[in-house]
């Protein structure tokens, strides 16, 4: 990418999005119908998804920053699902906004992905458990969520309603799936961080079931692009101060390692019924 061709996208976040949905449509050969994020500890579930037809660095297409986070492989996948013949689009690694670049850059895959054609983006995360009753290792269904960050990806006047931001009909699609899933709210911060026991304890206060460092900013922005949006979280680990150890970068990946059978087949199950 030239210099000029990033800060042209950095000027217009939304022509940016059109420019690498152009892009990215003839790099896969098709229009993707759904988007899947897949974030920490979900990356070794992917492969449950079927064979992928094209793989590639997400540094091939205009806009998009390499992903640093540990356990995040900044890629992009397409898969053909054998159940519905629908072409997913698959992020394997995401854009945090600790990285610094700016909450376009956070954005710019789900709405490369919604310019691209998706009518459904399914945003996942690895994430600590607030809400007692869970526990290491679980799926959560995101029910609604807390935008602790102080920031919008929208840029300008453009009141959106967020009220049932997270689609109610792809929960309970999810449900009939895995009757046993539970939901709660997300609660954003910026991190990179993780808090302190006395946050965890007031994020609790406010209505939080779990906490982390993404979703919150790209369910804003899906919504904003039009399209229909389902997040699950999977508790990694719990978080601060509620079991006396300290967290690990390493409890999150081996989590993910642990759970990627059981959220491959969820992922897959619910794919496949879109
Ligand atoms: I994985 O406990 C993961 N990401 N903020 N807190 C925050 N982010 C997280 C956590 C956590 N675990």
């Amino acid at each position: 990418m030239t210099t000029q061709a990033i800060a042209e996208s950095n000027a217009d976040p939304y022509q940016g999005a059109q420019d690498a949905a152009k892009a990215l449509i003839s790099r896969i050969g098709g229009t993707p119908d759904v988007a899947l994020v897949l974030g920490s500890g979900w990356v070794p579930a992917a492969d449950a998804l079927g064979e992928p037809e094209h793989e590639f660095p997400v540094t091939e297409l205009p806009g998009f920053t390499m992903a640093e986070a540990i356990g995040h492989a900044g890629r992009i996948r397409s898969v053909r699902l054998a159940s519905t013949g629908k072409l997913a689009l698959v992020f394997l690694g995401r854009t945090h906004f600790y990285e610094g670049h700016g909450v376009a850059r956070v954005v710019h895959g789900v709405r490369t992905a919604v310019a691209a054609g998706c009518s459904t983006v399914v945003l996942t995360n690895g994430c600590g458990g607030v809400n007692p009753e869970y526990s290491v290792g679980q799926p959560v269904l995101i029910s609604d969520h807390i935008n602790m960050t102080a920031t919008s990806p929208i840029v300008g006047a453009n009141f959106v309603d967020l009220t049932d931001l997270y689609s109610s009909r792809l929960r309970a699609l999810c449900k009939d799936v895995d009757p046993s899933l539970a939901e709660g709210v997300y609660v954003q911060l910026t991190g990179p961080h993780y808090e302190t026991p006395a946050e965890i304890r007031m994020v609790r206060t406010l209505g939080a079931d779990l906490v982390g460092m993404s979703t919150a900013l790209e369910a804003i922005a899906v919504r904003e692009a039009g399209a229909e949006l389902l997040g699950i979280s999977l508790v990694t680990n719990m978080a601060a101060g509620m079991t006396g150890q300290p967290l690990s970068a390493q409890e999150v990946i081996e989590t993910g390692n642990a759970s990627a059978a059981r959220m491959g087949v969820l992922l897959r199950d619910v794919l496949g019924r879109l």
